[in-house]
């Protein structure tokens, strides 16, 4: 991957959104694209948990929330599942240590985005050497979102990561809210990844957008 790439995915991963339908009680189209108007950089469909989609209906939904992100040229991230997003011609995949090998699923999507969860720093060079071209860390706070989750770990990793002169692009995720937000992009997270902070609030272009202009800000004062 080229510096210019990098530079590119640091940027792409400031407001990082993931969702899938049990994150929400309202049409998941309708807090995605409000999301989009409140300027998130990247989106992450990631349809697990109770209630589920499977299948066709899976693939039918990825697709409507593909196009809105595509309008608005906000990468398209599949969680998982390699085959939808090779069916959907998606911008990238993202996958966990239980998930499939990254290594296997760079040699299957080519150019596309890859992104790894890491828990340490082993995992974090081996994702590099896999080809992944961004990690994410986790939790960072409770969540109470995703159940089966490491420890919490704070930025702690993220600090390790930095001072190991690892340049790869940083994601933390778990638990962010816009309260807490600052530190893990001062510990040098390149963004953050975000489910209920905006799919649960009242107002997800708003929550979106003051996150935004946070992480904006925070990255342009080092
Ligand atoms: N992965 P929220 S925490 C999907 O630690 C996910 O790897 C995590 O949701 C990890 O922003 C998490 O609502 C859930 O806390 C994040």
């Amino acid at each position: 991957m080229t510096k210019a790439d990098q530079q590119q995915i640091k940027q792409q991963l400031s407001v990082y959104f993931i969702m899938g339908t049990a994150n929400t009680s309202r049409h998941p189209l309708d807090v995605v694209k409000e999301a989009i108007q409140g300027g998130i950089t990247m989106f992450q469909f990631r349809e697990k948990g109770e209630g589920a989609l499977q299948g066709e209906e899976k693939k039918y939904l990825a697709q409507q929330i593909q196009a809105l992100c595509q309008e608005a040229n906000v990468p398209f991230i599949v969680n998982d599942d390699v085959q939808l997003a090779i069916d959907l011609d998606a911008d990238g995949v993202h996958v966990g240590q239980e998930d499939a090998r990254a290594q296997d699923v760079r040699e299957r999507i080519g150019d596309k985005i890859l992104g790894v969860s890491t828990h340490n720093l082993d995992e974090v060079r081996q994702a590099v050497k896999d080809g992944a071209d961004y990690v994410g860390m986790g939790p960072v706070y409770p969540t109470e979102t995703k159940k089966d989750t490491r420890s919490v770990q704070g930025v702690s990793l993220i600090n390790e990561v930095r001072r190991h002169g690892l340049h790869i692009p940083i994601v933390g995720i778990g638990g962010i809210t816009y309260e807490n937000a600052a530190p893990v992009i001062q510990a040098g997270a390149d963004g953050i990844s975000i489910i209920s902070a905006i799919s649960q609030s009242t107002d997800p272009k708003k929550a979106a957008a003051e996150l935004k202009s946070l992480v904006l800000s925070e990255k342009a004062s080092y």
